[in-house]
């Protein structure tokens, strides 16, 4: 999120594009309603499904899943030619918007009505909407990311709030709502296989920083792995883990996965569930770290899985980062309970008996006070380095003393500093960055210019056209010594940069000139790395529309996409909406979680949401010959298939099929309670929506295309 949950307050008008915080994020819904009956301002919501936001919306848009691209284009493209867009601010803090515009130009309200349903006057309407209600706090979450083409559609979203002036302003920006209370921080830690914590990559300079920061002998790690070549190789996905096992998809390591490690992980996540299965039959070893035995515990059929109960949130303590980049601490309420240990304990014993702890657990003397302060010491990046443990707690114990509208405390003992000093906290004397990219303020006062990372000039793949990277001048925060774009500080300490010097001497030059370490650019419309430089619409993989598949293709299949071979072109073929017709989208609901191992488990939710169930038309229902609350089976095409109660709704519309994701304890018609170990079997179990989730994954992220495919339906 560049601006935070509490500044939406500020907002003129608001759109949500896949978006449902009723149910996924309800706390946000203060804020968003505020908006609403103070501001007057509309909220615009973009979704498949009629949802309960788009209940307390004021304009609802219904888009056909994964065409969210050709509907911001669409926006674009109407802001353009209407002449509204922000020809200031695109003058002076972006860069590649006369290439990007030619790009938006195919995307006509005409071109937009046959690709995603939504009416041609209604497009040029919304953008007007907008455009007339500035600033546009613009909100995504998993229906505008889950898609072959996510990584392209969350773009288009940037370029749309460029092209308003909407970014680095109060009641605007890019506001993405995280998923699990501390995603932001297991993000920002990068639990992911591509990068080294804090986003620093995979490469040598980003593993020697590191082991600078760990204390660890270079050569040590490098000793860990196979050869020094699979140091820097992306890894499995946890999208596509299961392929390192049943290899459906050819895969490109020496070996094959032989053990699994879930950590906090409910595996009836993963789309093709049935694959994941599979994969369960043949592994080694499966060792699961969980409060609830879940559901990989009744889904394999041998003998080789260990379950390590850990203890839940309230049993042990830390540092937790939010949505709005705000550290927090989380206090113990209860020792432990039962046989349970803490995720801490677990990993250090597991760290001893590996044989890591005396490289890896040397400077861990107090946990997680230790912890917070090593993983400060080295994310640099994006500025961790100003939350000590000590001030994170202060924050908390004062929390009655920070403003609501923008986060500021006004006097006591963190006078001026903002809640949570969102990061970057640049230093223990900086009060943290409520807004990203806001040039109104001094960088020591929580302002920041647009982020440098590829010098002054650069030369588009594309085009051929030469463009400046740095800002414009005149354009910078209040006391800067550069009065203009400025490149990124090194070599203040020689041989280092402002992300690499652990000395943060770097760091404090850049703040003592009042400038940002990490310099002062234009927003880039164009990524001249991706495939799609500039986001276009490509149709779903497993697309309703034959005639689009023609004029809007998918990519050519990529080869080790994160090890795996991952099929595009060849997967996407015009005949199989002959014999799969809806599309299926999936979501959640409020009284569920993930998975839902803890809610399943939880009779109170489980009574409220006891059964897993299929949203569906009435004219669907009317020709398959069923009622509403009576059974059906969904089919995918990869063979999944799921047995699961009728909602008859004129929610979706009559070639749309939405399932919520978070049941588990069923497999295709039969029940597994029996499997599960005695006194831990859910109090409600249900077909996991995930079994017939089709093949597809996002050519960049590799997530998986959960928010659209095909499937069939018939009465059970
Ligand atoms: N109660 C509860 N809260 C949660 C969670 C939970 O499981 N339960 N999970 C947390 C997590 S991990 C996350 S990531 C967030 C997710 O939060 P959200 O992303 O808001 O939740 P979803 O319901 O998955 O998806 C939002 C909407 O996307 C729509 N959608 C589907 N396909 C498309 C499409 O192609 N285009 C558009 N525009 N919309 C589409 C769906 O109909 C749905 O209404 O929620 C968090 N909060
Ligand atoms: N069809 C479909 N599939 C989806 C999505 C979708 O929208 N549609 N959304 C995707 C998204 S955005 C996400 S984030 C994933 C979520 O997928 P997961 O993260 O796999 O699902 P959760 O059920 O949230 O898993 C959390 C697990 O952590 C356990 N847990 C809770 N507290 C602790 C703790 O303190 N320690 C440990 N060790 N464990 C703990 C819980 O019991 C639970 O089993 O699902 C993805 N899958
Ligand atoms: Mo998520």
């Amino acid at each position: 999120m560049t601006n935070s949950l509490n500044d939406i307050r500020h907002a003129k008008s608001m759109i949500f594009i896949g978006s449902n915080p009723p149910e996924a994020h309800p706390i946000a819904m203060q804020h968003i309603l505020h908006a609403k009956e103070k501001n007057n301002a509309p909220i615009v919501v973009v979704d498949p499904r009629f949802t309960k936001l788009a209940a307390k919306g004021t304009d609802y848009v219904r888009v056909r899943p994964g065409t969210d691209a050709a509907y911001m284009m669409g926006l674009v493209n109407a802001v353009i030619t209407n002449g509204w867009e922000d020809k200031d601010f695109l003058s002076k803090r972006v860069a590649g918007f006369e290439e990007m515009k030619e790009v938006a130009a195919h995307y006509t309200p005409e071109v937009v009505e046959d690709i995603t349903g939504v009416p041609a006057a209604d497009v040029t309407r919304v953008a007007k909407l907008l455009a007339m209600n500035r600033p546009t706090s613009l909100t995504w979450c998993m229906g505008g990311t889950q898609h072959h083409i996510g990584s392209s559609i969350v773009r288009a979203f940037c370029i749309l709030q460029l092209v308003l002036g909407n970014m680095g302003k109060t009641g605007g920006g890019t506001n993405i709502f995280r998923g699990h209370d501390n995603v932001q921080g297991a993000t920002d830690m990068c639990i992911l296989s591509h990068s080294l914590p804090a986003y620093y990559g995979l490469s040598d300079g980003a593993w020697q920083h590191w082991c600078r920061v760990w204390d660890v002998d270079y050569d040590y790690i490098k000793s860990r792995f196979k050869e020094k070549e699979w140091m820097n190789k992306k890894g499995f996905t946890l999208s596509r883990w299961y392929e390192g096992v049943i290899q459906e998809d050819k895969i490109h390591q020496y070996t094959p996965l032989k053990a699994v490690f879930q950590w906090g992980c409910g595996p009836n996540s993963n789309s093709q569930y049935h694959k994941v299965k599979k994969a369960y039959d043949m592994l080694d070893l499966i060792v699961v770290v969980d409060p609830f035995p879940t559901m990989t515990a009744v889904l394999g059929e041998k003998d080789n899985i260990y379950l390590l109960p850990s203890s839940s949130q309230y049993e042990t303590s830390g540092s937790v980062t939010s949505t709005s980049r705000q550290i927090q601490w989380r206090h113990k309420v209860v020792d432990p309970v039962h046989d349970s240990r803490t995720d801490y304990d677990i990993m250090a014993d597991l760290v001893k008996r590996l044989g890591f702890a005396d490289e890896f657990y040397k400077n861990i003397k107090q946990v997680p006070e230790d912890i917070t302060r090593e993983l400060g010491r080295g994310s640099l990046t994006i500025g961790y380095n100003g939350q000590s443990p000590e001030r994170i707690k202060k924050h908390m114990e004062n929390w009655h003393m920070f403003d609501i509208d923008d986060l500021q405390a006004k006097g006591g003992p963190c006078d001026g500093e903002y809640y949570g000093m969102p990061w970057p906290c640049w230093s223990e004397d900086h009060p943290g960055t409520p807004i990203l990219y806001d040039i109104s303020k001094p960088v020591m006062e929580g302002g920041l210019p647009f982020r440098n990372r590829f010098g002054s000039v650069a030369t588009y793949v594309m085009s051929g056209r030469e463009e400046v990277q740095l800002a414009a001048k005149g354009v910078c925060n209040p006391g800067s010594e550069e009065p203009g774009g400025y490149e990124e500080f090194k070599d203040v300490v020689p041989g280092t940069n402002w992300k690499t010097d652990l000395s943060q001497k770097t760091i404090k030059e850049a703040l003592s000139k009042g400038m940002a370490p990490f310099g002062n650019a234009r927003a880039r419309c164009v990524v001249w790395t991706f495939p799609d430089q500039i986001p276009i619409h490509r149709e779903p993989l497993h697309s309703p529309r034959p005639d689009l598949i023609e004029k809007y293709p998918t990519y050519p299949d990529k080869e080790n996409h994160y090890r795996v071979d991952t099929r595009y072109e060849s997967e996407q073929d015009p005949e199989l909406v002959k014999e799969f017709p809806y599309v299926i989208t999936t979501g959640r609901m409020v009284e569920h979680m993930g998975a839902g191992a803890e809610t399943r488990s939880n009779k109170y939710l489980a009574e409220l949401q006891p059964d897993m169930y299929a949203e569906i038309h009435p004219r669907t229902a009317n020709n398959i010959g069923v009622r509403n609350g009576e059974m059906v089976w969904i089919e995918s095409p990869e063979g999944g298939k799921i047995k699961v109660m009728a909602k008859v709704t004129e929610r979706v519309d009559d070639k749309t099929i939405f399932l919520p994701f978070h049941y588990g304890g069923m497999f295709m018609g039969e029940s597994l309670s029996d499997k599960y170990p005695e006194g831990t079997e859910p109090y409600v179990v249900g077909e996991p929506g995930n079994i017939i989730t089709n093949y597809g994954y996002d050519i960049i992220t590799q997530i998986q295309t959960t928010k659209d495919g095909l499937c069939k339906i018939s009465r059970a």
